[in-house]
């Protein structure tokens, strides 16, 4: 056997049977190797962003890592900002980056480069593999450590003579140590704060915005009185009817800032305490409001399900009836296109089981409102902020659930970052519905341009500036974009349109995209006055604080 064929048994044994793929001289060992291994899949992804993307949304459904074959330290850091969102989001990924043959490095030759210095960025583990013996154990120490608590991404460079030299011998997974639970004086801790009568709110994110996490969370809600929040943007959550219902933080601080308000104890399960996105001038970044002590229920490194069980069993609460959201769906949307209608026509249409992927951003802000009483449904979201995370999850997140359909919404600044996704749906025939939300426009950085202050004298905005937010010169053809690589392709400038098209595309299997036709979301809003209004949110009347609070939180 020889380093890779050793390397890919060894990953196959350890459950990881997806490779998403994009390979080049350093690795065709490893390629050869893919017809030794059947349990292995090869992707071929045409950009390494997508291979990264892909191996991210595989794993956030999967719940188990899949591997990257990446060319050298170039092809690592092409896939950079999606391993980003990875690690933001806690998610596994086992990248495999080619290197030149060891006796080669000497030469400085074209492609060499400081590969771990690339990987470290992303990466909790990284290895340069020394020895074809010792190949396998680099390998399955990396699987392990991808699975560890909490999850991560983790590199393995293989130097091509590593790799193609006879004498590899495959390795075992170690065992995996289960994470902690919080100790019995935390809970103690953290019981007495929730029956102090003081406000209160659990903040959740990654593992506890699961099924079970959720039950856990609602029954502590319904017993002890309790707010329940999700992080801004989650790894996966699980929602829809039959589920309880936790809001979600909202991206704008501001609005953020409204729903904190007035609490005196957060307490956070596997979720970071609450910071602004971005630093605006003047405003605060830390959005924990004063006076408000922070509890740790559990870290990323504890069971934060565990936590929940055993906080709820404290509180006497593990045997009280969650609240569960009821089943409701907004009306079929009519007339001319809006982002507001797409959000409307998914809530009204979306199936059971299906995988929602939010990468809509201004075009998304009342999605998570028409989608709240639909049928039982994931969503994964963008964990790190780099954007170009949507398409490629798709693609793993198909892989991962075959039997399950996967509704894509992408803006359409986001969807070009790694459009070249659509070919690999094509080739992989995956059922995956892709939605491009195309207002021509980075509309998001419209707001962000005014938010932090550099508009110009009476806060207008220059030409020039505009132009760098403007995406309709020339005007990209989606339709034409996603038939070129094999994917059928329609556009939809009205609700009727879009309900067909949605409609056709969910009944047969994909890949299928829609483009439709939109006005930046935030265009009847007075954008100046924006986040004057949101802070002053607090001091209106509750129903028409409510209204512009749905309009805006993601
Ligand atoms: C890797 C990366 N590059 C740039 C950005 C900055 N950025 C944030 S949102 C955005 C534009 C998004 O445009 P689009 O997807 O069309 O959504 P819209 O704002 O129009 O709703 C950009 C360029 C980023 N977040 N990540």
């Amino acid at each position: 056997m020889n380093g890779a064929q050793a390397l890919m048994k060894t990953l196959a044994d350890a459950g990881v049977t997806v490779c998403f793929s994009n390979p080049g001289t350093s690795e065709m060992h490893f390629v050869a190797a893919l017809d030794h291994e059947p349990r292995m899949r090869a992707v071929l992804t045409l950009f390494e962003g997508v291979a990264t993307g892909a191996a991210d949304g595989y794993a956030r459904m999967a719940g188990k890592p899949a591997a990257t074959l990446l060319h050298l330290g170039c092809g690592l850091g092409n896939g950079l900002a999606n391993l980003h969102n990875a690690r933001k989001g806690r998610v596994p990924i086992v990248n495999i980056v080619g290197d030149h043959a060891t006796h080669h490095v000497q030469y400085d030759a074209q492609l060499q480069s400081d590969i771990e210095t690339v990987a470290r960025n992303v990466s909790k583990w990284v290895r340069t593999s020394s020895s074809t013996a010792e190949l396998a154990n680099d390998a399955a120490e990396a699987v392990a450590t991808a699975m560890s608590t909490p999850a991560q991404v983790t590199t393995l460079i293989l130097p091509a003579d590593v790799s193609w030299s006879e004498g590899g011998v495959p390795a075992a997974l170690p065992t995996l140590v289960l994470p902690p639970v919080a100790e019995d004086d935390v809970i103690d801790a953290i019981a007495r704060a929730i029956q102090s009568g003081e406000k209160t709110a659990l903040l959740m994110g990654a593992r506890a915005l699961r099924e079970p996490g959720l039950l856990a969370a609602s029954r502590i809600a319904v017993k002890a009185g309790v707010k329940l929040f999700a992080e801004v943007f989650p790894t996966r959550i699980e929602r829809g009817a039959g589920l309880p219902h936790v809001e979600r933080i909202a991206y704008l601080a501001e609005l953020a800032s409204v729903q904190l308000h007035g609490l005196k104890h957060l307490i956070l399960v596997d979720a970071k305490s609450p910071v602004s996105f971005f630093a605006y001038p003047g405003k605060a970044s830390d959005l924990v409001p004063e006076g408000c002590t922070v509890h740790t229920l559990a870290s990323p490194s504890q069971d934060a399900v565990g936590g929940l069980s055993k906080l709820a069993q404290k509180l006497g609460a593990d045997a009280v009836q969650p609240v569960l959201q009821s089943a409701t769906r907004p009306e079929r949307p009519k007339g001319k296109l809006t982002a507001e209608k797409v959000c409307k026509a998914v809530g009204h249409l979306l199936p059971e089981r299906a995988i929602i992927v939010d990468e809509a951003q201004t075009s998304g802000v009342m999605l998570p409102h028409f989608t709240k009483g639909a049928p039982r449904h994931d969503v994964v979201t963008l964990t790190g902020g780099a954007i170009g995370q949507g398409l490629p999850n798709a693609v793993g997140a198909a892989i991962a659930c075959p039997d399950r359909p996967v509704l894509a919404l992408v803006g359409d600044g986001s969807a070009m970052y790694t459009i070249q996704a659509l070919w690999t749906m094509a080739r992989e025939r995956l059922n995956v519905t892709t939605v491009i939300l195309n207002n021509k426009s980075y509309a998001i950085l419209n707001v962000e341009l005014q938010r932090v202050g550099a508009t110009g004298q009476g806060g207008g905005s220059g030409e020039k500036a505009r132009s760098q937010l403007d995406l309709s010169n020339p005007g990209l053809d989606f339709v034409q974009l996603g038939a070129s690589m094999g994917v059928h392709s329609v556009r939809a400038t009205t609700a009727e349109e879009f309900n067909t098209a949605l409609e056709n595309a969910l009944r047969s299997p994909g890949p299928h995209l829609i483009e439709a036709v939109v006005p930046n979301a935030f265009a009847g809003l007075k954008l100046r006055l924006l986040p004057h209004v949101l802070s002053s949110l607090a001091s209106l009347p509750q129903p028409l604080a409510q209204l512009i609070k749905r309009k805006v939180s993601p």
